[in-house]
């Protein structure tokens, strides 16, 4: 029963059937995520018809030939020779096909980083950093490059423009992390030692989150942010006033007062 009742509470939630709405992928608003997602349900298809198949065909064998209504032992048998060739080549056919099929779409997600009107690749528009348990943001300051004694820091909140080709900058300060973005179909480990890219282009504002998808320790659970995806004017005011709001903290504590 257990691989029937599988089977079938995943058509279901697939399907979408009542209560079951809404509990498969989250609602995708990444530009190019559309081909991730139909990739992701080819896959999930194709895989599940081949399970169907061969858990069918191994209960109807294990029914057919069962000891209580055959009491003549089987004779050993080498078995058949072309049907070893078949099964080995036709899942390697498919391991290939699937291999060049989806070449396209990993390109784009992960080689083909978007360029500016100049033809120069874009640079990221912020700096996450995974660290036990939190994502540290950075935004450039007025110099407008990360990495600099003037960059907007925060924790957990990133802030992004709405219909905009956006790049983050993403790395680690201690372990292995993954920075998942469930709604932007984005999910990068994070490597202790690498900087890594990722894009992709927002088409709804919103509030959604930022999960990490490694566990990456005890506080794993709470590695848990928060993406706003708004219009570009309140992306920039809200951005100009964190940097406010940064210096007078820098000045306040450096003079001890508030004004
Ligand atoms: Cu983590």
């Amino acid at each position: 029963m257990v691989p029937v009742l599988g089977v079938g509470v995943f058509v279901w939630a697939m399907a979408g059937w009542w209560p079951m709405h809404g509990h498969w992928l989250p609602e995708n608003i990444n530009a190019h995520g559309g081909v991730i997602d139909s990739l992701f349900m080819f896959i999930l298809v194709l895989t599940g018809i081949i399970f169907v198949a061969t858990t069918g065909a191994m209960f109807w064998f294990m029914w057919r030939y069962d000891a209580a209504k055959n009491p003549e032992p089987v004779s050993f048998t080498h078995g058949s020779h072309t049907l070893e060739v078949v099964w080995s080549i036709l899942p390697a056919a498919t391991l290939v096909f699937i291999a060049i099929y989806q070449m396209n779409a990993w390109a784009d997600a992960k080689m083909r980083r978007p360029k500016l009107a100049t033809g120069e690749i874009k640079p990221p528009l912020a700096e996450v950093t995974g660290r036990q348990f939190e994502w540290r943001i950075r935004y450039a300051g007025e110099d407008g490059i990360v990495g600099t004694p003037d960059d907007v820091q925060l924790a957990n909140d990133l802030h992004l423009p709405v219909n905009e080709e956006i790049v983050l900058a993403i790395k680690s300060a201690d372990v292995l992390h993954s920075f998942f973005l469930p709604n932007l179909r984005v999910k990068q480990d994070v490597v202790p030692g690498m900087k890594q890219f990722v894009w992709f282009l927002p088409t709804k504002t919103g509030v959604y989150d930022i999960v990490c998808a490694e566990l990456c320790g005890w506080g794993h659970y709470k590695m848990r942010g928060r993406l706003t995806i708004e219009p570009r004017e309140k992306f920039d005011a809200w951005l100009k006033q964190r940097y406010a709001e940064q210096n007078q903290a820098a000045f306040t504590a450096s003079t001890g007062e508030a004004e």
